[in-house]
C-alpha cells in the first residue's frame, strides 16, 4: 500500500498517531468498528476516480462498465444478505438514506412518527433541528419510565392521532430488540408506511443475531460503518414496488456523483458479512454485551432498562455517583485511555450537552479480538476511573492497564506503512 509518508509527512504523522490511538486504546463507542483490510484496500482505491451519476446501465459519463460491475455487485450481495427485493447502495450516509426515504415516500408537510431523540432516536427521524423535521410533521414517541422499553401503546396512539405516513423504528441507544411486528400492525392500522432504521443492528442482524425487519418494513435502511464492520456509508433495502421512488430520491434529488470507492468497500463488507466467521462475531458481540452488562452492574451501576439485548448498555450514572455526569465521565475516560460517549438516558434531568449516562458498545473490541472474560476486565478498568476521577495518578494507572490490555488486541497489527491482518 502506498502510504502519504512518501509526500506528505505532515499527514502520514496524523495518521500513524490515529492508528497508534486505535491499536493502543478501548474503543467503546457502540457506532463504531474496525473495518478489515480488503475494506480499507477498496476505501483506497482507483475508483475514487471516477465520476458515475446514475445507476449501472443508465450512466451519465462514460468508462464506467467497471463501476457498474462492482456496484451491481454491491446490490446483489446486499439483496441476498438480507433477504430485500431492491438496494440502494449510493447513500453517503444513514442520514442521507433516512433523508432519501422520506423525499421517496412524503410530501412536505406530511407527518411522520419517530423515536424521541433524548430517549435513544435519531436527529433523522423528524426531530425539529434536522430536516425530517422541518420539511414534514414530526411527531416523536418514547420509552415507558417504568420499564424503559418502547412505549407501544404510546406509539399507537400518537399514530391514531396524528396519522403520520412514515412510521419509523430504530435507534441509537436502545439496548432492547425493537418488535418490528408491533410496529408493521400500527402501520396496517393507520395506513402509514413502515421505515425500520436498522444503522445500529444491520451487522447483528447480517449474523443471525437480532430478528430481521425486512420482511416486514416497506423500507430498511442502515449504516454500514457501525456493526456491519463496512466503510463509512449508508445503503436503503425496500419493497420492489418502492424502488424507482428511492432510487429517484438518492439520484438526482438528493446526491450526485456516488463514492464507487466506498461502494465497492461495501460490497467487500456484505461478501464478509455472509461468511460463517461472522456469525460467530456477531453471536460474540452481543454476548460481550451481556458479560459487559453483568460486570458493570456488579460494580454498582444501574443500567436503563435493566441490561441488553444487543451490541450496547446505557448507563445511568447517578446511582454510582451522584454529582458524576455523563460529560465528565467521559473526558476522564478518555484520560485513561477508554473511549466512550456521554449520552442522555430517558428523562434525564440533565441537558444533551451534560447527560447522566455513558454508551457503550461492544462491536469493536469484538472485532480486536476480545471475549466474555477481557468485558470483566474493561468494567473493572471504568469503574476504578470513575472511582479515582480526581487522582491523576490513577487514572496514569488505569492507562498503564488498558494499553496492557489492548496489546493483546490489536486490531491493526501491522498496517503502519503496510497492509496487514487484523484480529478479527
Ligand atoms: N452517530 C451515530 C451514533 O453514534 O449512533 C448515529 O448517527
Amino acid at each position: 500500500m502506498i502510504v502519504p509518508s512518501a509526500v506528505d509527512e505532515e499527514l502520514a504523522a496524523i495518521l500513524d498517531r490515529e492508528l497508534t490511538r486505535q491499536n493502543s486504546t478501548l474503543q467503546l463507542i457502540a457506532s463504531e468498528n474496525f473495518t478489515s483490510p480488503a475494506v480499507l484496500a477498496a476505501t483506497g482505491s482507483v475508483l475514487t476516480n471516477k465520476y458515475a451519476e446514475g445507476y449501472p446501465g443508465k450512466r451519465f459519463y462514460g468508462g464506467n462498465q467497471f463501476i457498474d460491475e462492482a456496484e451491481d455487485l454491491a446490490r446483489r450481495r446486499v439483496t441476498a444478505l438480507f433477504g430485500a427485493e431492491h438496494a440502494n447502495v449510493q447513500p453517503h450516509s444513514g442520514s442521507n438514506a433516512n433523508l432519501a426515504t422520506c423525499l421517496a415516500l412524503l410530501e412536505p408537510g406530511d407527518a411522520l412518527l419517530g423515536m424521541r431523540l433524548d430517549q435513544g432516536g435519531h436527529l433523522s427521524h423528524g426531530q425539529a433541528v434536522n430536516i425530517s423535521g422541518r420539511w414534514y410533521q414530526g411527531v416523536t414517541y418514547g420509552v415507558t419510565r417504568s420499564d424503559e422499553r418502547i412505549d407501544y401503546d404510546q406509539v399507537r396512539d400518537l399514530a391514531r392521532e396524528h396519522r403520520p405516513k412514515l412510521l419509523i423504528a430504530g435507534a441509537t441507544a436502545y439496548p432492547r430488540h425493537i418488535d418490528a411486528e408491533a410496529f408493521r400492525q400500527i402501520a396496517d392500522e393507520v395506513g402509514a408506511l413502515f421505515l425500520f432504521d436498522a444503522a445500529h443492528y444491520a451487522g447483528l442482524i447480517a449474523g443471525g443475531a437480532y430478528p430481521n425487519p425486512v420482511p416486514l418494513a416497506d423500507v430498511v435502511t442502515f449504516t454500514t460503518h457501525k456493526t456491519l464492520r463496512g466503510p463509512r456509508g449508508g445503503c436503503i433495502l425496500c419493497r420492489e414496488q418502492h424502488g424507482a421512488a428511492v432510487d429517484k430520491a438518492v439520484f438526482p434529488t438528493l446526491q450526485g456523483g456516488p463514492l464507487e470507492h466506498v461502494i465497492a468497500a461495501k460490497a467487500v463488507a456484505f461478501f464478509e458479512a455472509a461468511q460463517p466467521e461472522f456469525r460467530a462475531y456477531a453471536t460474540q458481540v452481543v454476548a460481550n454485551a451481556e458479560a459487559l452488562a453483568r460486570a458493570l452492574s456488579a460494580e454498582g451501576f444501574r443500567l436503563v432498562s435493566g441490561g441488553t439485548d444487543n451490541h450496547l448498555v446505557l448507563v445511568d450514572l447517578r446511582p454510582f455517583d451522584a454529582e458524576l455526569t455523563g460529560k465528565a465521565a467521559q473526558e476522564v475516560l478518555d484520560r485513561a485511555g477508554i473511549t466512550t460517549n456521554k449520552n442522555t438516558i430517558p428523562y434525564d434531568p440533565r441537558s444533551p450537552f451534560v447527560t447522566s449516562g455513558l454508551r457503550l458498545g461492544t462491536p469493536a473490541m469484538t472485532s480486536a479480538g476480545m471475549g466474555a472474560e477481557e468485558m470483566g476486565s474493561v468494567a473493572g478498568l471504568i469503574a476504578r476511573t470513575l472511582r479515582g476521577r480526581d487522582d491523576e495518578a490513577e487514572v496514569a494507572a488505569v492507562r498503564d492497564e488498558v494499553a496492557a490490555l489492548c496489546s493483546k488486541f490489536t486490531p491493526y497489527p501491522t498496517l503502519g506503512g503496510h497492509a496487514g491482518d487484523h484480529a478479527g
